[in-house]
């Protein structure tokens, strides 16, 4: 029994901060997931304070200071991977002045390794996975009632010294009955996030599911009252659209743009949004346009067709051009997106993606590098050594798919893949003479270029140190698969594929794994 006074607690909701300059990129974008926890529990009763590591700058010092000094009830914290350690160090801390202030982790790093968050984050008393909005209030009442919560639906808590875990919560019946989320306690910003659907039925192999398979809509009405009040309360000059497939369920999507329209919405705010080439169709894009989208974001992957097949994405390059061009003649902005060490992936399957950006000419362009996060079929098979995969010493703060630095391919090295990756943007704007864009893009992103070029310089120099003095052939193919229990460095530092399985709506379904048996060779 905590015998909390009053009916209500007080909640502090954490994100944690960036953990460098270069992260910060990120940090004018406000977390969704968060916002609709704590409009639920504020819903609920309970009292928010938002401590807001990416909007307000506040470093783990103040946050850890400011719970010191105003002890709440109850803590919850939301990390994607990347921002795991952090979550862990500011739990870590807080237990360190009040070591039985209860703390709850969720977000898209617990979703996927569900009870592990627990076991490598000591300070962590719960963890949420998956949905957070009732679980939270629901483990709020627990505690203001005294009864133990570990039999809540989604929730793994501790139990003494054991690790319980509850079963699976299914998702929320009715999203139109969740509150909006609640942008009011987060610093004002120029870009709103919102979200029309969850979950995405495809198969891309280096996606983790956050939202899991089974896709979850809004009706378009509750969508547009959102709009209505965002606009309303606070004025944003743009609201992204952060469905995974904007266009997923392309009847509900256009009854969506009809209403902006017909509200009149897209005279004071500006759209954008990512899709699926295809998805795509004329009247699509006419309506985009009309309701004042500016830019569309299409995941595009690779520009070898080969490799594009294996990564289950299901798209074709024609349908890559198809959308760009439909995009081009209806006035949008078109932004791919690729990521380069793909199974298999040779150097000369990396250079037809080189190619394909430039031929396709993209205006803005997202071009990453393969990361195993939890959860995806690239992460198990980087752990069993397969796809040419060869896992690298680091830890979840390395997962990064812009500045990554945990996986390799015997036939591409990771420094060698961070110079791709810096040719490409190069090649797209030189081959598409487009030198001022470039100049104007390298002085307005100096800190992330900067890092990227630091990065692959860094990268490049120890290979090839360690190429001299022959402490590792930092290209040589190395046999596969490689047994997940082997005692290499990566299994010391990366979670076996048990990770969501005690969670069936997370796990992935059954289907083949993408391997190729070519590879490139070394001197190619
Ligand atoms: C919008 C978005 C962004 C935005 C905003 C990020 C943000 N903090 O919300 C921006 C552009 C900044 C972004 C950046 C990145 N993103 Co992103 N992003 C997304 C996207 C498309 C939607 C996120 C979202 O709003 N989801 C909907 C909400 C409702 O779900 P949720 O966040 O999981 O929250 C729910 C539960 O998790 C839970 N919950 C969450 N927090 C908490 C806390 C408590 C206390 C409780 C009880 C519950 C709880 O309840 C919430 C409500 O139901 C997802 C894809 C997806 N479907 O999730 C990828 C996704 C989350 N991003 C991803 C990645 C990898 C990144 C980057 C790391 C990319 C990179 N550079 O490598 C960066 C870095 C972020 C950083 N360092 O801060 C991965 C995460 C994988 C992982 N295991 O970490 C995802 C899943 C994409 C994917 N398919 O792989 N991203
Ligand atoms: S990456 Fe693929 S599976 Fe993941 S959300 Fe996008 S389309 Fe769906």
């Amino acid at each position: 029994m905590l015998g909390y006074a009053e009916s209500h607690l007080r909640i502090a909701l954490v994100h944690p901060p960036p953990r460098s300059e270069f992260d910060r990129r990120w940090a004018r974008f406000p977390a969704l997931g968060i916002a609709y926890v704590a409009s639920s529990l504020r819903a609920a009763g309970h009292e928010i304070r938002l401590l807001d590591g990416k909007l307000d700058y506040l470093t783990v010092d103040e946050i850890v200071d400011s719970v010191r000094d105003e002890p709440p009830d109850l803590v919850g914290i939301t990390c994607m991977t990347v921002e795991y350690p952090r979550a862990v160090e500011i739990a870590r801390r807080i237990k360190l002045d009040h070591k039985d202030l209860p703390i709850v982790v969720g977000g898209a790093h617990v979703n996927a390794v569900g009870k592990q968050a627990l076991l490598e984050g000591e300070a962590f008393d719960y963890a949420c996975i998956g949905e957070g909005e009732y679980l939270a209030c629901e483990l709020a009442e627990a505690l203001v009632r005294g009864d133990d919560p570990a039999e809540l639906p989604g929730l793994v808590s501790r139990r003494g010294g054991e690790i319980v875990t509850a079963p699976p919560r299914p998702p929320p019946a009715d999203y139109d009955a969740l509150p909006f989320p609640a942008w009011d306690l987060f610093r004002s910003v120029k870009t709103l996030p919102l979200l029309t659907h969850r979950g995405c039925p495809f198969q891309c192999v280096f996606c983790g599911h956050n939202s899991g398979f089974k896709p979850r809509y809004r009706s378009p009405e509750n969508v547009l009252d959102e709009v209505d009040e965002m606009v309303a309360r606070y004025a944003p000059e743009r609201i992204r659209i952060e469905d995974e497939t904007f266009g997923l369920h392309m009847g509900r999507t256009k009854a969506i743009l009809e209403g902006i329209i017909a509200r009149d919405l897209q005279r004071r705010v500006r759209f954008s949004a990512q899709t699926r080439v295809d998805r795509v169709d004329e009247e699509f894009m006419r309506l985009l346009k009309t309701a004042n989208f500016e830019e569309l974001e299409l995941g595009v992957e690779s520009g070898n067709p080969q490799v594009l097949l294996e990564t289950q994405k299901g798209i074709t390059l024609d349908q890559v051009e198809h959308a760009v061009a439909l995009a081009r003649a209806n006035g949008l902005r078109v932004w791919s997106k690729f990521i380069l060490g793909h199974p298999y992936e040779t150097r000369e399957t990396v250079r037809d993606t080189m190619r394909f950006i430039a031929k396709t000419n993209p205006d803005k362009l997202s071009v990453s590098i393969m990361t195993p996060f939890p959860g995806t079929p690239i992460h198990e098979m980087a752990l069993r050594g397969e796809g040419g995969y060869r896992l690298l010493s680091g830890g979840w703060e390395d997962f990064d798919k812009y500045s990554s630095g945990v996986l390799e391919l015997e036939t591409i090295s990771l420094g060698q893949l961070k110079r791709y990756q810096i040719a490409c943007y190069v090649n797209l704007y030189a081959r598409n003479r487009r030198f001022s864009e470039l100049g104007r893009l390298v002085v307005s992103h100096r800190a992330v270029g900067l890092e990227m070029l630091r990065s692959a310089v860094g990268r490049t120099a120890r290979e090839t140190l360690d190429r001299v003095t022959g402490r590792r052939a930092a290209a040589a193919p190395q046999p596969a698969p490689r047994p997940a229990a082997s005692p290499s460095n990566a299994d010391d530092l990366l979670p076996t594929p048990v990770l969501h399985s005690a969670f069936g709506r997370f796990r992935a379904p059954a289907r083949p794994t993408a391997v190729r048996a070519k590879h490139d060779s070394p001197q190619a």
